[in-house]
């Protein structure tokens, strides 16, 4: 299979300049890949919520699900156990992830699912035309906070570090060697793996100067140290003004939710040792 095989003639919709772009040429790429080196496309499935980025899987002529705003999650989920060998790619929007469907997301972590979750972290609600999200900055002017918001954003890969998931990334829409670098090592990762994606909104949140002056690559930084992980985390908390770190934070092993699903009978003994070795490589 070439590159050709998995775009589709949809007419593309996005604004020009979107940082959405920049997701889609390194995703593309990624599944190429995967697919030549013996994934068979039909083991790849794509899920997205609603929202600019969902518009993701009109473009990519594999097998995929439209979700609801905020429910990529359950509908990824779903697939996952009932068909443990599928390779289950989620896409969502910061809104959709964040927001609606945050108590997906914290559970979603702490099952340790594997599944790999894009997050197209514009910062903003894209297609219902400009209002706040979780991750808008402080004082955001938008359509529904015309004042100015009045909370602090938040930090997802913090809360997601706390929820358990085993492999955090951040990339941005402007670096595409990353982007290509994070998702591939996502997708691989067997575990819930998150990479939130500083995707710049051209129209309603044009942030291309803001990181441009700020971020840097991660080098030599230790992914299996949870406390240097939560301190790279931490370095930019969404409202500071320092330096923005990209790459990968965190990556652990540990047991999967969907392989916990087996027929097989096993007795007491068994069980209590099953949990005991769980355990052990969970704290
Ligand atoms: C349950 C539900 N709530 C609200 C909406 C309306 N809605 C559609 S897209 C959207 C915002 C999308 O923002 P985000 O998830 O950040 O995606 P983006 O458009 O920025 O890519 C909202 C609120 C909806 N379709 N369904
Ligand atoms: S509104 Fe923003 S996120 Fe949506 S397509 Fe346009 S630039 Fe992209
Ligand atoms: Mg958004």
């Amino acid at each position: 299979m070439n590159q050709q095989n998995i775009v589709t003639k949809t007419q593309n919709t996005w604004c020009i300049g979107c940082g959405n772009f920049a997701i889609l040429t390194a995703i593309k790429v990624v599944i190429n890949e995967l697919i030549s080196e013996g994934c068979p496309s039909e083991n790849i499935v794509l899920v997205s919520g609603i929202g600019c980025h969902a518009k993701i899987v009109d473009y990519l002529n594999l097998n995929s699900f439209y979700s609801l705003h905020g429910r990529t999650l359950p509908v990824a989920e779903g697939i996952k156990i009932a068909k443990p060998s599928t390779k289950v790619i989620v896409f969502a929007g910061d809104g959709d992830a964040y927001g609606e469907g945050m108590e997906h997301l914290i559970f979603a972590a702490k099952r340790n699912i594997d599944i790999t979750m894009i997050v197209h972290n514009n910062r903003v609600y894209g297609l219902t035309t400009g209002q706040y999200t979780p991750t808008s900055p402080f004082d955001f002017h938008g359509r529904s906070t015309p004042k100015g918001t009045k909370e602090l954003p938040l930090n997802p890969l913090h809360l997601m570090l706390a929820g358990g998931a085993t492999f955090l990334a951040r990339g941005t829409s402007f670096g595409l060697n990353l982007l290509k670098k994070n998702f591939k090592e996502a997708i691989i990762h067997k575990g819930f793996s998150l990479v939130d994606v500083l995707q710049v909104c051209v129209t309603f949140f044009n942030l291309y100067e803001y990181y441009g002056e700020r971020i840097y690559e991660l080098k030599d930084h230790q992914k299996d140290d949870y406390s240097k992980a939560l301190e790279k985390i931490r370095e930019w908390d969404y409202n500071a003004d320092s330096k923005i770190p990209t790459g990968i934070f965190y990556q652990k092993l540990r047991d999967t939710f969907e392989t916990g699903f087996t027929d097989k009978e096993v007795d007491n003994e068994q069980r209590y040792e099953k949990i005991k070795e769980f355990l052990q490589k969970t704290i």
